[in-house]
Parts: structure tokens; C-alpha cells; sequence
């Protein structure tokens, strides 16, 4: 009898992108929320502190719905909320496309270095994420120049699957379109969101984590770190064998999947 080969030579990094690539939520996604209000003449502004309680609900419009739920008096819900919800997310959307052609949002520490060294040693790369498609343009446009979003094999984002994080959909998504196995790959996330999400793809997964995720339960992760770091900007190591290295490049990533597929 012969059994089919089980491929777990790690091929393809699969990225998160808010929290992630970029600290996009608190200046970014809360700030474009809030000039959406605004044009909009509601006076529903989020704070700082109000925005990590929303960013338990994942999506710009299921969190807009969250929150008239959560914080709304029943009286102060607009009638029209079925149909305003989407009008506010396209207005949101294109303030936060405004705000990142700005330049006002960079990428996280090591991001750039990681995705550049990944692509040099052949590494396939794919996104997954909640967020709008037009977001995931802006973001890597913006910081990484006009070419990077075909450095991304598949770009999984927003309302592609139904189901967005904590359900694995979204990764089960980017997997079966780059015909790859999970064991074959590897993601970046930064909330429990994200990881919940990512583990149940079957996923492995390295969590750099940000101040609105910091207290998150990573128990699962293969390696929780502050964030990627730079040569010359050494990366804390909050859980996990870092194996002596200052912050994270492709031979640290092998050894963190050879070490999770061999657990
Ligand atoms: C990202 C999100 C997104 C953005 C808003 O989660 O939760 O909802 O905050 O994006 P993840 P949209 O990093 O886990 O993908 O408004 O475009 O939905
Ligand atoms: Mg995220």
C-alpha cells in the first residue's frame, strides 16, 4: 500500500493586513469611521478606548451594527439603518483610502524587509483579511509603490466570503486558491480575531502583536513578538524560542514552521 506524501516544505507566507502590515485601526479605520459620521451629520464619534471594545466585531459594517446595538439607545437608532450602513461604508471607505494616500500610515517594523526578502528567495505570497479590497490597494500602493499588489498571488478581502474572521473562511479561501496545503504555508496575524481564524485553517501562525491586541490569547501561536523588528531594531520576544535571533526573517520563519509541523 503506498500513502500519499504529506508536502510540509513550507512555500507561502499568507498575511493579515490591520494590525499586521500596518497599525491601520486606531489612526486609520477609527478616524475614517468618524468622518463618515460626521459627513453623514450623526454625532457617533469613537474613541481611542470605544474602538477596542468595537474591534471585537470584525468588518467595517457588521462593527457600525455592533455599535448602534451596543451603544445606541433604541430611540436614537436611525429608522434607515438597513440602508445607511452601507452609505456610511462607502463614505468610510473613502476617507480611509484618502488618509492612507497621505502617506499618514506606514507599514509595521520589518514588514518591507520580510516581504522583500520572502519574494527574493521565491516564497509565494497571499493576503488575507476583513477589510475592503480597495483598502488592501491604498495600503500596499501607498507603501510599497504601484507594483507590490502583484507581488500577492491572491488578495482574500472583505465580503469574499460571507463569513468573515473569526471564521477560517477567508484563509480556507486564499488556500484553495493557491492550491497549496495549510502544512505548505504559514500566516502573520496580530488579534484573536486573526488567530482564531488562521487556526482553523489548520494554519501556523506568528502573531506580532499591537496595544488595541497586546492582552489577546495567543496561547497557539508559534511566536508572539512585539513586532518583527529590524536589524537594528531587536524585536521583544513575549512567548516562544525566538532561536537567538533579533527579529524575524525567512530562516526564522522556516524554523518556526519546521518546529510547529513537528510538535
Ligand atoms: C480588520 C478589520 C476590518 C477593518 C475595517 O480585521 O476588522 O474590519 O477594521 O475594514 P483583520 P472595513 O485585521 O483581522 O482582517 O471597514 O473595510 O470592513
Ligand atoms: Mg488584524
Amino acid at each position: 500500500m503506498t500513502t500519499k506524501p504529506v508536502n510540509t516544505e513550507l512555500k507561502a507566507f499568507l498575511f493579515d493586513v490591520d494590525g499586521t502590515l500596518s497599525d491601520t485601526e486606531r489612526d486609520g479605520h477609527r478616524v475614517a469611521f468618524n468622518r463618515a459620521f460626521e459627513e453623514y451629520g450623526l454625532n457617533w464619534q469613537w474613541s481611542v478606548e470605544t474602538y477596542g471594545v468595537l474591534l471585537e466585531v470584525t468588518g467595517g459594517k457588521e462593527r457600525m451594527k455592533f455599535y448602534t446595538e451596543k451603544f445606541l439607545a433604541k430611540e436614537d437608532i436611525p429608522d434607515s439603518i438597513e440602508t445607511l450602513i452601507p452609505e456610511l461604508h462607502k463614505a468610510k471607505t473613502r476617507h480611509y483610502t484618502e488618509l492612507l494616500a497621505t502617506g499618514a500610515i506606514p507599514l509595521r517594523p520589518g514588514v518591507e524587509r520580510l516581504i522583500n526578502e520572502a519574494r527574493q528567495r521565491g516564497f509565494r505570497l497571499a493576503i488575507a483579511t476583513t477589510t475592503t479590497p480597495e483598502n488592501v490597494t491604498a495600503l500596499l500602493t501607498h507603501t510599497l509603490g504601484q507594483d507590490s499588489i502583484e507581488w500577492f498571488e491572491v488578495i482574500a478581502a472583505g465580503d469574499i466570503v460571507p463569513a468573515k474572521k473569526p471564521a477560517p473562511d477567508i484563509y480556507d479561501y486564499a488556500l484553495k486558491a493557491m492550491n497549496l496545503s495549510a502544512d505548505e504555508c504559514i500566516a502573520f496575524e496580530d488579534s484573536i480575531n486573526g488567530i482564531k481564524s488562521s487556526l482553523g485553517a489548520n494554519l501556523n501562525t506568528i502573531i506580532t502583536i499591537n496595544d488595541y491586541t497586546k492582552d489577546h490569547d495567543f496561547s497557539n501561536a508559534c511566536i508572539v513578538l512585539d513586532q518583527m523588528g529590524e536589524p537594528e531594531q531587536a524585536f521583544s520576544v513575549i512567548a516562544g524560542d525566538a532561536h537567538n535571533a533579533t527579529y524575524l526573517d525567512c530562516d526564522l520563519v522556516i524554523k518556526l514552521h519546521q518546529q510547529a509541523i513537528n510538535k
